[in-house]
């Protein structure tokens, strides 16, 4: 028996992990670490299911090659000469452009994701690189782009010290938090209320979070940048602003907001205008106030403006940049890559259908017809790395039959799931276990800052690669250097790129030196604790990997100090209040204020022992209130006469799932869970115990929040009906005779 500890890489909490292992290597348990200064013992079922994930008998091994239906076990080497015979046929008969890749969420929790997503995109040579980032976060880097000049500059409430904090669109409850990495986020809202201080939770539903809090506002889906714009309009009508920071364009602000006052934008949103303007009056009068939201606010129809007027409220009630308000996390690791340019979307534009990129990307949105429509640029070979958007993108049916007419697709993937499942040839990565783990991303938006580093706990195999050196080694056969060439020599490369960088950068810790002097100086057993290593060492702290690894339940680097001055990035060196992009979408909101309301709409949830769509083969975390179903309001279910099953139809597609009333959601809207639909995989759990159903079946990929082309998945309109058995010659009417299709 030994015990060890690690990060747990599953969600943004990065709890601390204390696991025990026999002496073959199993995992015996796994509790929280009460030694980790940040996570404090914290630990949800998710992690302490990590032993049972790992050792998941359905995980891939090996390579797999597929040719027709049949799948081979393959040895590495055969698997890149295919990879390297797919992408060259490609490349040779139709360009760079027709390639293109896919990141998926897992890319921003490992270390090799973000420090190879980067040289694998450029090996590629094309536009088309795709990320989980437009169905999730994009809106927030396009505000922050254009408010402080830095799409990468996200702000965290400062949980642990302040005494108000509004909640949008977020359920860390069950989450556990994103974009604001806080360990026991639950028992940091409890201590805030212990603490005298006031949590309110605006949702279409009373989540978990909800449940928590002193005050649950429900709000029609898509609708947080009208409550938003009431906030604004009644803090600057009041004369309730404080503003303390350098800013711009607090004139064209008070112009913009001038026509949602709180009673135009209580008929969309469904607040009333009197809780608006106490809302206002109440973040402005409270000591430190932060205004968070995450999914909810972001994946919706109007996500970049609700991001936006977020951090509107908090520079308006003087809490940006300020203990007790919204802060910036300082990292033990250096800031790579800040662009000298001010930032902005749209440097070049999908071609299809015209969308802007962002941060380098185009969005997931237009995937599919990128792929399906024929002419110059055409994908025709992709790369997906730990993704599944058959399951998590829009119309993700579509995008499976996309899929199919790819002439290559590779996938680095630990499962064969509804998406690899359309490969041709899956390189899976070691188990978690056997990878070293430091949170690049994560620890860039913690509440405290704080750093952790997890040596491999399990050796690699022999003759088995690295997640780092299959992505090296992807870059390499991409840069047309062929499926022999040795992934080190990538390491050698962007580790010459990281230091020739700093040695020329004026104030780093190694400015004027040596690159091969510095290099020779770092300390680390592969490619990314080598490029950690020297990340550490130029970083704000002077750490090293060494510290870490002396240090194995984490450093904590002490609470948020203001930064905001060394991070605006903006042509006037101030925060921009109104930059034009973004007032473009008060014009688009103006337009809403006297339209309609659909009639129903589709919302998600995310479940506790869920993560997206790759927990459901740990039969653990399935079953019980882990499960598939639609919540519809009794009055609802009453209304259209459902029974133990609805049909529900968008513009995209119908879907049969099982009904389950509940009051916690709002009449006029429905919940599904996304990360479902499991069908035709090699996991057993999930497709046979838990398939459930797709949810993105019903999401349409037309519809998109414009300024970033992030996917809407709330405020989907639909419409519901019972399901009766299939009869020759029933009158329908808004009964749905249903015969389910074969999956
Ligand atoms: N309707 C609806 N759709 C949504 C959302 C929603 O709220 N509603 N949420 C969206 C959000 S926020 C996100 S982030 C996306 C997620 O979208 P994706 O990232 O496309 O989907 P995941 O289900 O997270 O798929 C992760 C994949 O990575 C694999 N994987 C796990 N660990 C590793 C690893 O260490 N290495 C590698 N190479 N692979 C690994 C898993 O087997 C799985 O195939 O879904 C989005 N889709
Ligand atoms: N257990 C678990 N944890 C996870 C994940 C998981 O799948 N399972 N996924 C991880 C990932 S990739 C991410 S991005 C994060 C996401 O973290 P969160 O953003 O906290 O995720 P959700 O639980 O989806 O919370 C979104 C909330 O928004 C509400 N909502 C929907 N539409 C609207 C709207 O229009 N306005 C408002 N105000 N609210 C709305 C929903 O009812 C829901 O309660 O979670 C991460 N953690
Ligand atoms: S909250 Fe997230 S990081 Fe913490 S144990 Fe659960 S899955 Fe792991
Ligand atoms: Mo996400």
């Amino acid at each position: 028996m030994r015990t060890v500890h690690r990060t747990c890489p599953l969600c943004d909490a990065v709890c601390g992990l204390r696991l025990t292992l026999d002496d073959d290597g199993h995992v015996t348990s796994v509790k929280g670490d009460p030694d980790d200064p940040f996570s404090k013992g914290y630990i949800c079922p998710k992690g302490a299911s990590l032993g049972a994930l790992d050792e998941d008998p359905d995980r891939l091994r090996v390579p797999m090659i597929r040719e027709g239906d049949q799948w081979r076990q393959v040895t590495w080497e055969e698997a890149f000469e295919a990879v390297d015979r797919g992408l060259s046929g490609v490349i040779e008969a139709h360009g760079r452009e027709s390639l293109g890749a896919y990141f998926g969420n897992p890319t921003f929790h490992t270390m090799a994701g973000p420090l190879y997503r980067g040289p694998l995109s450029q090996a590629l040579g094309t536009r088309n690189i795709f990320s989980a980032s437009t169905i999730d976060q994009m809106p927030k880097h396009v505000a922050c782009g254009y408010m402080l000049g830095d799409p990468i500059a996200i702000s965290v409430p400062d949980l642990d010290r302040t005494g108000y904090l509004l909640v949008l669109g977020a359920n860390p409850a069950e989450s556990n938090g994103s974009l604001c990495a806080a360990p026991d986020f639950p028992g940091r809202l409890k201590a805030l209320r212990a603490r005298g201080g006031r949590l309110v939770v605006v949702d279409p539903r009373r989540t978990r979070t909800a449940a928590l809090a002193d005050e649950h506002v429900f709000i029609r889906p898509g609708t947080d940048a009208f409550l938003l714009f009431g906030i604004v309009h009644t803090l600057l009508a009041e004369d309730l602003a404080g503003i303390d920071v350098e800013v711009a364009g607090l004139d064209d602000l008070r112009r913009l907001a001038a026509d949602f006052t709180p009673q135009a934008v209580e008929r969309v949103c469904g607040v009333p205008a009197e809780a608006i303007v106490r809302l206002a009056r109440e973040l402005a009068a409270a000591e430190t106030a932060a205004v968070y939201s995450r999914i909810g606010a972001c994946t919706q129809e109007f996500g970049t403006a609700a991001q936006w007027l977020v951090d509107v409220v908090n520079i308006l009630t003087g809490n940006f940049d300020r203990p007790g308000g919204v802060m910036f996390t300082r990292t033990a690791c250096v800031e790579l890559g800040r662009s000298p340019e001010p930032y902005s979307t749209g440097r070049w534009h999908s071609r299809v259908r015209g969308m802007p990129e962002s941060l380098g990307e185009l969005p997931v949105a237009t995937l599919a017809d990128e792929i399906e429509t024929p002419g110059e640029g055409q994908i025709r070979a992709l790369v997906v790395v730990a993704g599944n958007p058959v399951i998590s993108a829009p119309d993700g049916p579509r995008l499976d039959r996309a899929l199919q007419k790819l002439d290559f697709m590779v996938c680095v993937d630990p499962y064969l799931n509804e998406t690899t499942r359309r490969a041709h040839v899956i390189l899976p990565p070691p188990r978690i276990l056997q990878m070293p783990h430091y949170d690049f991303l994560l620890l860039s938006v913690t509440v405290r800052n704080y750093a952790r580093f997890s040596p491999p706990i399990l050796p690699l195999a022999p003759g088995q690669l690295s997640e780092a050196e299959i992505m090296a080694k992807l870059t390499l056969i991409a840069s047309g250097q062929g499926p022999d060439a040795d992934p080190s020599a990538l390491d050698e490369m962007i580790l010459g790129q990281i230091l020739g960088w700093a040695t020329q950068t004026p104030g780093s810790p190694v400015e004027g030196r040596d690159v091969a002097e510095v290099r020779a100086s770092l300390e680390g057993d592969s490619g990314p604790e080598l490029m950690l290593d020297a990340m550490l060492r130029l970083g704000p702290y002077g750490l090293s990997l060494a510290d870490l690894r002396a240090n194995p339940h984490g450093l904590d680097l002490g609470p948020h100090e203001p930064r905001l001055p060394e991070l605006l990035n903006t042509a006037s060196g101030r925060v921009e209040l109104a930059p034009p992009r973004l007032a473009e979408e008060a014009a688009r909101l103006r337009e809403r204020l006297a339209a309609p309301a659909p009639d129903m709409v589709l919302i998600g949830r995310r479940q506790l022992r869920s993560l997206n769509s790759w927990l459901h083969n740990v039969p653990n975390l399935v079953g019980g209130s882990n499960r598939c179903t639609l919540h519809v309001h009794p009055d609802d279910v009453a209304r259209l006469g459902l029974g133990d099953q609805a049909v529900v139809r968008s513009a995209a597609g119908e879907l049969v799932v099982p009904v389950e009333p509940t009051e916690a959601i709002m009449p006029g809207v429905v919940s599904l869970p996304h990360g479902w639909g499991h069908a035709g995989t090699a996991q057993r759990v999930a497709s046979t115990d838990a398939p459930g159903v797709n949810a993105n079946t019903l999401t349409d990929a037309s519809v998109v929040d414009v300024p970033s082309g992030n996917a809407v998945f709330n405020g989907v309109p639909v419409t519901l009906g019972p399901v009766v058995p299939a009869a020759p010659g029933d009158s329908l009417g808004d009964e749905v005779a249903y015969t389910p299709a074969a999956t």
